[in-house]
Order: C-alpha cells, then sequence, then structure tokens
C-alpha cells in the first residue's frame, strides 16, 4: 500500500493474508468490523476453519467523536511498538502482535477471542483470582525493565523520545486533569448529580493536588507506561489475563498504570450496589477489594525484587532510595486512582459499570460516592502509608454512605 486508505473488509482480509502464513493459499476469509471503542477500527478476519487474527487501523479522527476531532494515526506505531516492548518482558500478559504496517496505519495480532473483556466480566458479576497476581507481574516487570533502574542513560533517552506521542497524551492531560474540574463542554454529567460535580470546579485545594498529579503526568518519565490501563484494556479466561489496547503508552509516572487500573476496581467496587442485589454486591465487593490489596501487594514485591537484582545504575542501587522510589509510586497510585474515579463519572468517557446501572436513583448514588471517594484519594495519598489504609478509606466512605 503506497498511501493511507481507511480500510473495508475486503482491506482487512487482504492485509491479515499478506502478512501472515496462518491462512494458506486456498483459505476462504471473511472478515467483520466489531469495534466498539472510542478510537479505531478493528476487524476479525477468519477462514472456514475457524482461525482468526484482529487487523486494527488507527482512523485520523476519534471514531467516538468523528472527524470533528482529527487524531494522529501515528498512535498505531506506538500501539504496536509498546505492545512488543511489553511482550519482551512479560510475554504471558500481552496480547501478541504479528506485524505493522506504517502507511496503512494498522496492526495485525493475535485473535484473543476465547477471552472476555474485564469490564463486562466484572460488571455480570464474575471473580478471578488470577486476576491481580497476574496484573501485578505485567506492571511490575513492563514499568521496572523500562525504567532509569534498567535502560543505560543514552537508551532510556532515545526511547523517551521515541515515545513521545503527543497527541494522545494530550486527551490524557485534558481528560483526566482539567476537564472534571471546570465546566467544560466535553464534559458528560447526569442532571441528577450535577449538584455534586460543580463543587469540583471550585474546589481550590483539590484542583492543587490534581495540579501536581498532572505536572508528574507531564514529566515524569520513570517507565514505558501501557497508558490507559483500565478494564476494557484487559481480557481475561478462566486462566489468563492479556493486555491489549496501548496506544496511549508513552514515559510517565509509573503510578499512572497501577492506579488506572486500581482506579478501575474501585469503580466497579462502587458500582456494585446498583449492578447486584444485595448479597451478590457485598460478596462482589470483598472479592475486588481483596484483588485491588493483592494487586499493590504482589506489584510492590515484585518491584522491590526486581529493584534488588536487576538494578543496574549503581547509584539506584541504594535499598533506602529503591524503598522511597516505591512508596512514592504508591502515593501516586492512590492519587491516579481518584482521579480515574472522577474523570469517568463527570468527564467525556464514562465506563458501563455506572452507566449500565438501570435504576436512576442508584446510579445516581454510586456516582456521588465515586466523586466523594475520588476526592479523598486524591487529598489524603501522601497519609497513605499502605494498602491497607487506602482500603480503609474505601470501606470507611462506602459504610458513611450507606448510613
Ligand atoms: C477520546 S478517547 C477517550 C478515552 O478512551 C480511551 O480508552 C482513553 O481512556 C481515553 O481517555
Ligand atoms: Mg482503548
Amino acid at each position: 500500500m503506497s498511501e493511507y486508505k481507511t480500510f473495508n473488509a475486503d482491506d482487512a482480509i487482504a492485509f491479515a493474508d499478506e502478512h501472515s502464513e496462518l491462512f494458506g493459499e486456498h483459505s476462504e476469509l471473511s472478515a467483520k468490523e466489531f469495534g466498539d471503542g472510542n478510537l479505531n477500527l478493528v476487524f476479525r478476519v477468519e477462514n472456514d476453519k475457524g482461525t482468526s487474527l484482529i487487523v486494527k487501523q488507527a482512523l485520523p479522527y476519534a471514531r467516538c467523536v468523528g472527524e470533528s476531532w482529527p487524531l494522529t494515526t501515528d498512535r498505531a506505531r506506538i500501539e504496536a511498538e509498546v505492545l512488543k516492548m511489553h511482550r519482551r518482558f512479560c510475554p504471558e500478559h500481552t496480547v501478541e502482535v504479528r506485524h505493522f504496517d506504517p502507511v496503512a496505519c494498522a496492526i495485525l495480532m493475535e485473535d484473543l477471542k476465547a477471552f472476555r473483556i474485564l469490564r463486562t466480566e466484572l460488571n455480570a458479576g464474575k471473580k478471578f483470582n488470577h486476576l491481580a497476581p497476574q496484573m501485578a507481574k505485567y506492571m511490575a516487570n513492563t514499568l521496572f525493565y523500562t525504567s532509569d533502574f534498567v535502560l543505560s542513560s543514552e537508551n532510556k533517552k532515545a526511547e523517551v523520545a521515541r515515545f513521545l506521542n503527543p497527541e494522545l497524551c494530550l486527551i490524557t492531560e485534558d481528560l483526566f486533569f482539567t476537564d472534571p474540574y471546570c465546566n467544560h463542554e466535553r464534559n458528560n454529567i447526569e442532571p441528577s448529580i450535577l449538584a455534586n460535580a460543580k463543587p469540583l470546579w471550585h474546589d481550590e485545594a483539590l484542583k492543587a493536588e490534581v495540579a501536581a498529579l498532572k505536572a508528574d503526568f507531564l514529566s515524569k518519565p520513570q517507565a514505558l507506561l501501557h497508558g490507559d490501563l483500565h478494564s476494557g484494556s484487559i481480557f481475561i479466561d478462566e486462566e489468563t489475563c492479556k493486555v491489549i489496547d496501548a496506544e496511549f503508552g508513552f514515559f510517565g509516572p509509573v503510578g499512572f498504570d497501577v492506579g488506572s487500573l486500581l482506579g478501575n476496581l474501585l469503580l466497579n467496587y462502587l458500582a456494585c450496589p446498583g449492578l447486584h442485589d444485595n448479597q451478590d454486591s457485598s460478596e462482589q465487593q470483598a472479592y475486588l477489594l481483596e484483588q485491588a490489596e493483592q494487586l499493590w501487594q504482589e506489584f510492590s514485591e515484585v518491584f522491590t525484587e526486581l529493584m534488588a537484582r536487576e538494578t543496574q545504575d549503581p547509584a539506584l542501587e541504594n535499598s533506602l532510595y529503591q524503598q522511597r522510589f516505591l512508596q512514592q509510586v504508591f502515593r501516586d497510585t492512590a492519587g491516579y486512582a481518584g482521579c480515574e474515579l472522577i474523570r469517568r463519572i463527570v468527564g467525556l468517557a464514562h465506563v458501563a459499570d455506572m452507566d449500565s446501572i438501570d435504576d436512576a436513583g442508584k446510579r445516581a448514588e454510586c456516582q456521588r460516592n465515586g466523586l466523594k471517594l475520588g476526592r479523598e484519594l486524591i487529598m489524603q495519598r501522601n497519609d497513605l502509608g499502605n494498602i491497607s489504609q487506602l482500603l480503609n478509606l474505601v470501606r470507611y466512605q462506602q459504610a458513611g454512605t450507606a448510613n
């Protein structure tokens, strides 16, 4: 292909066929576009024996808004390269990229059709005990091995430049840290919680903390992040989790990835009373808090072990420094989790956890709880010493609202 063209099903078939040996010469191929994300086209290309691959193409605009929001197609390169890099350090939990074409801005990748999207499963009340340990392993390995603990100074700077990703970072900068804290036209606020959202626009103490978190997002290139690690970016089956959708990847603060995922577990936790009946809701909430605890514990254990064993920079071998580093990651994690809660409730990009609650009164109550907890996590993050204290804050908030 000599120039960019938006794929139709036939183009996706030709692309998949040309760049894989999978189908063979006499295969009858079909393709269906089934993307329901915010940005891209996603095709499943399948032969008559059921063998399939995914073709993902970046559109030159944000799909969820339309052509009025132009967006770089270079995000396909970023996604392919982040996934390849993360797969080097955690192959078990990263989707496999088979081919990337820089002109078509298209990626050919493994089809995880036997897997389900984690968010859909959690909303249906499913429980997976392997979720936290596997995602902790994914984050600890991908984030450690792309950090200053391992990369040489020269290589790190070259990698930071290769993954600059300014346009997608700007989306996050706006949607996470700016829009929810002002009366922005992109915001999507249910009228029933407008009175709870408006105070965010004038809460100077909160805005100061959010500014600090944003400043770190802008200026702390600690590791190559996934950049959008919510529960829609994770496929899961009964044994394994696999991470997809890394187009927001860039070098940023480690706590951003950990906080995004923690924030999504907490969003689901807060939505439970609206999604399930009483008994199921309590059981699902207990499960989610166990997973949240294990996620941080295992992440910090593996990261600590890697720092002790694999650090290449002699100055960064200092164990006091390493402890301090992880403590700061924990505080950042709490803060970014709080931002994720708030932006998914009043910002542009909502999540089904909250939006699929049918009962309008319950939905509003769950959303209000999310705004409150988000604020507390952001404001109290520097006083939270460990994950138990953070989860006590979550329980305390929830108990307070039940009374
Ligand atoms: C316009 S993009 C909106 C959101 O979708 C992506 O998955 C990111 O979470 C982004 O913030
Ligand atoms: Mg995505």
